[in-house]
């Protein structure tokens, strides 16, 4: 594997550029930054404990991300803008601040360090102005501003489209624009699904471990039954925390269409055949969920018509492994104590080397080989 193969990539790792920092500190209402006194305070989600969060430069300064990725030995990052990006705005300044932070955030990669080979440390996701209302030119023409600035690589995206989730018909012109533009689409949750936590205080643990990767789940199904991947069969798509719970329930969707006409009918594949088409962030924390998705994005190539595969074959989950990628989530999990590597970080590296079945090829391609490959950075 050639040097620049062995680079560790982070794909899944946050900013709040200033700009962002500041329109969040002008606002009242959540998502909001507010000053106390032992310092600003984050609030995002919808059951922040009050107060929020302790929020500082590790959020946007650039040498803090780059001091983060000496400490954990990661060469590359492709930042993206972290939740809720603009979901909360009109259309005209959803626009405009799209625009405006999409340049920022060139500027920011652009004047970041290079490796010695020339390819920089840092590179990203734009934002489009996905919110209600807002003209369908105007997400084509945010794709054309981010396709035209080198150092953005993708887009990073949340659920709920333009008000109407990713299975909204109007958007497929976006999907043709990215997958013609070779943009890879992060899709990342923020509003979790529902409320079913009870009256217990358990904190963020329910909405995080359980909501976030919940909405991806549902907003990926959705794009697969809307056939947006049969209508762009170029459109890359990379799923925050490893899909969610997408890679387990992928058998029962496919038995699920396969009983209702009306859907199955607007599909080419079998439900498990469009796992290979998708890209996974491994933020999963543990090598035997790592594993597990491999095997099934190994095994998609056995669905790919509608005949019932049987259960004869062997999947080979080296292959597998190609569709997924090195991530951290900073900077949010941060220990709890002062130690100079992130458990959240650690944990996720333990976990690629100790997945069974994996050669040092397939632990190399995901801490970053196949980031470098999705994002033609090599
Ligand atoms: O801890 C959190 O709230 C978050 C968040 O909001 N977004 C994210 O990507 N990870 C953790």
């Amino acid at each position: 594997m050639a040097l620049a193969q062995k680079l560790l990539v982070d794909i899944h790792t946050h900013v709040y550029l200033p700009r962002y920092a500041a329109l969040l500190r002008a606002r009242s209402a959540v998502p909001r930054i507010l000053s106390a006194p032992a310092g600003e305070r984050l609030l995002i989600l919808d059951h922040e404990p009050s107060g929020g969060r302790p929020v500082g430069p590790q959020y946007w300064d650039r040498e803090e991300k780059i001091g983060f990725m000496d400490r954990h030995g990661i060469d590359v990052s492709v930042v993206s803008s972290a939740n809720p990006w603009l979901d909360f705005l009109q259309p005209d300044d959803a626009q405009r601040l799209a625009t405006e932070l999409n340049d920022d955030l060139e500027a920011y990669c652009a004047q970041s360090p290079s490796l010695s080979g020339g390819m920089k440390r840092l590179y990203g996701f734009g934002l489009l102005p996905l919110v209600p209302g807002v003209p369908i030119p105007a997400l084509l023409e945010s794709v054309d501003q981010i396709s035209k600035l080198p150092h953005l690589k993708g887009v990073i995206l949340g659920t709920r489209g333009i008000g109407a989730g990713l299975d909204d018909p109007s958007l497929s012109p976006l999907w043709g624009a990215l997958s013609s533009a070779n943009l890879v689409a992060f899709l990342h949750p923020h509003y979790g699904v529902g409320d079913a936590w009870g009256p217990r205080d358990n904190g963020h643990v329910l909405p995080l471990a359980l909501g976030f990767p919940f909405e991806t789940t549902a907003a990926a199904t959705r794009l697969i039954l809307s056939g947006a991947l049969d209508a762009h069969p170029t459109l890359k798509i990379l799923l925050a925390h490893a899909g969610g719970a997408l890679p387990q329930l992928s058998s029962r969707l496919a038995s699920c269409i396969d009983h209702d006409p009306v859907v199955a009918s607007r599909l080419a594949h079998d439900a498990r055949w469009y796992l290979g088409k998708l890209h996974f962030d491994a933020v999963a924390y543990g090598p035997e969920e790592l594993g597990f998705v491999s095997d099934v994005v190994a095994r998609s190539a056995q669905f790919g018509d509608k005949k019932t595969a049987g259960f004869g074959y062997t999947v080979d989950r080296k292959l597998g492994s190609r569709n997924m990628l090195f991530g951290t989530d900073h900077p949010f999990f941060p220990p709890l104590s002062n130690t100079d590597k992130w458990r959240s970080v650690v944990e996720n590296l333990q976990a690629i080397d100790a997945v069974s079945g994996w050669g040092d090829a397939e632990k190399d391609g995901v801490r970053g080989g196949n980031a470098l490959a999705l994002f033609g950075l090599a």
